[in-house]
Parts: structure tokens; sequence; C-alpha cells
């Protein structure tokens, strides 16, 4: 840090030069087949380094940098056996290492090979024979840009993940499950083939509120969501339509399969009470099911739901705790 001050300090004109912001260290992989030149890295880069990878072939650096722990790769230009430039392609090739910053060390006239592995998606490079106040503060700025870009990731995720799922059971919001129908039944509008819904509501389920408080009718929510999952299949989509209503979209389901689905769920959550931590421990808890399938009377996604609903609504009627198609 010291030494970065010193020369930073004396560029002129760069008044906050003395104050380099401090950046915690990071996993630096270097890829240098020479021993003597390996070693002077890694000694000039120790304090950067939270932990520091000295390779020697792409292949290694290649497998290590897919382990997502590195913040930066230092790749030599001058290595005795490989093309380097053929390491930087692949690592761009890849969705794990396409923003994974990369800084090659290369010797001094060897503009063409810069230019391309510049081109190629290498962000930063350093001539031979390496300074190294230029190195720390080159390979500092990179693992200082990937901090950045994690968290601009991170809070992305986190956004799609408030904008898509509920916050409570972590299902699918309603949102989301409408875009994924409206996909399966095509932007043309056109119909989808047995593209099957099962739409539930839990039963009497404001008594469940109204006797033992919100957060037990929450911690049901829950149980429900969970029971529901354990019962579909991977590539079926559950969602939370609204406050104690649910949907399964189920692609590629015939209206009897769908039938049968149905009634597993409402067994996996009817058969067995749902324990609650406040209150009554134990509450049995019963839903109803309505079934519909998409064709020619369910041409469109609100058309499907629709009947999903109406079928829900003779559920309910017939006594409750049944799936109706
Ligand atoms: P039915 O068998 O006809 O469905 O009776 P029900 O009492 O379940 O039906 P109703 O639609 O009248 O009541 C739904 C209740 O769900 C009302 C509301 O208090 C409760 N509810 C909705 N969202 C939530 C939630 O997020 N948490 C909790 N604890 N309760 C909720
Ligand atoms: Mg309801
Ligand atoms: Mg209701
Ligand atoms: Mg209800």
């Amino acid at each position: 840090r010291e030494e970065i001050n010193g020369r930073l300090a004396a560029l002129p004109g760069d008044g906050a030069a003395s104050e380099v912001e401090q950046v915690a260290p990071g996993n630096i992989l270097v890829l240098e087949d020479n021993p003597l030149a390996g070693a002077k890295l890694t000694q000039i880069l120790k304090p950067l380094a939270d932990q520091l990878t000295l390779v020697k072939t792409n292949a290694e650096t290649y497998q290590l940098s897919g382990q997502g722990i590195y913040d930066v790769i230092i790749i030599s230009m001058a290595l005795e056996r490989e093309d380097p430039l053929r390491l930087v392609s692949q690592l761009r090739a890849v969705e794990q290492t396409r923003q994974l910053p990369i800084l090659l060390i290369l010797d001094d006239g060897d503009y063409p090979r810069l230019a391309k592995g510049l081109d190629l998606g290498a962000n930063d490079y350093i001539i031979r024979p390496v300074d190294r106040n230029e190195l720390i503060a080159r390979t500092r700025i990179q693992i200082k840009r990937k901090r950045l870009q994690d968290q601009l990731l991170d809070n992305y995720k986190r956004g799609l993940t408030l904008a898509l799922t509920d916050g409570l059971t972590g299902l699918y919001n309603r949102r989301y499950m409408t875009a994924h129908l409206d996909t399966l039944f095509g932007r043309s509008g056109g119909p989808a083939k047995d593209v099957a819904v099962l739409m539930f509501d839990i039963d009497r389920f404001k008594q469940v509120n109204d006797t033992y408080g919100h957060s037990v009718g929450d911690e049901v929510l829950v149980e429900v969501a969970r029971r529901t999952l354990g019962n579909v299949r991977g590539f079926d989509l559950v969602a939370r339509y609204g406050g104690e209503e649910f949907v399964v979209v189920m692609p590629d389901s015939a209206l009897s399969a769908a039938g049968s689905v149905g009634d597993r769920v409402r067994r996996a959550i009817g058969d067995r009470p749902i324990e609650v931590t406040i209150g009554p421990r134990s509450l049995p808890v019963t839903i109803s099911i309505g079934v519909a399938v998409s064709g020619p009377d369910a041409t469109t996604p609100a058309k499907l739901l629709r009947n999903a609903d109406e079928a829900l609504y003779a559920a309910k009627h017939a006594g409750r705790n049944r799936v109706m198609v």
C-alpha cells in the first residue's frame, strides 16, 4: 500500500492519489510456466491476495477458474508450451468465466498478440519487465471491479426473486405463473396441447386465522406450499395465486392424470395434521381443488384459469376436501 501510494502520489495533477481506497484481498489465479517469473509474480501479489494459486497450464487455469472462487486471472503471454490466447477465448466462451477479469502479462513489442488478447476479452495488460507497483495497481482495480460486478449481479437476482416469488412461501407468484402459462400457450395465442392446472383453496381458512391468529395461518400456508411441492414433478410450476389460493401448472398432462395429481396433493395435505409452533401445535387442514386442461373450451390461459376456478367452486359446494374436474 505504501508503495502504491508513493508511486501514485507522484503522478502530476492527482491530488486524491494519496488516498487510494483499500480493497479487501481477493483470490488470484496466476498462469505462468516459467518458475522464476512465477515466483516473482506471486511474491509481488501476496499482499493483495486472500488466496493465490500459481498454475502452469491452460487446462489447469480453465479448470480452476470454473470453480467460481477467483476474482482475477493473471495470464502470462510468454508460455513455453501453449498459446494462452486460446485460453482467453475459452474462458470468454462459457458463462461461468465470461465476466471474470483477465490481466495479460506480455513481452514488450508483442503488440499484435496484445490486440488479439484484448479483442478476445482480456480486461487489461502489463508489459514486461513487470513493475511491481503497476502490477499491484492493475490487479487491485480488477479485484475491485469484480466485487462491484458481483454486487450488481446479487442485486439483480434479489430483484428478480422479489418480483417473481412470494415472500412467505417462496413459491412463484401469480404474475410469474401467468407469464409461464402465456409461454406454454405460445405467443401467437394458439391452443396449447394438454396444459393442465390445479387451482386449490384451503377450506375454512378464515377460521384458522380467527381462532389461532394470523401467524398460525401463515405457518399453515408455508407447510401447504411445502407439501404441494413434494407431490408434483420438477417441471410442474407451483404458485401462490392469492392469499390462500394456489395454482399448479402442469405441462403435458391430460385431465385424468392431472386429476390424480390433484388427489395426491389433496391427501398430502389433508391426511396428516400440520404442525404449528404456537397455539394448537397440530392442526387438521383440508383443501378443495379444481382441475382444468387446455383444449377447445380453454383456448387461452385466462379461460383455463376460469375453468379451474369454476371447478374449485363446485368442489367447495359439494362439501370441500375434494377434487373436481
Ligand atoms: P372456504 O372453505 O370457502 O375457502 O373458506 P375460507 O374461510 O378459507 O375462505 P375465505 O376466502 O372466506 O377466507 C380466506 C381467508 O384467508 C381470509 C384471510 O384471512 C385468509 N388469508 C389470506 N391471505 C392470508 C395470509 O397471507 N396469511 C394468513 N394467515 N391468512 C390469509
Ligand atoms: Mg379463498
Ligand atoms: Mg374461499
Ligand atoms: Mg379458503
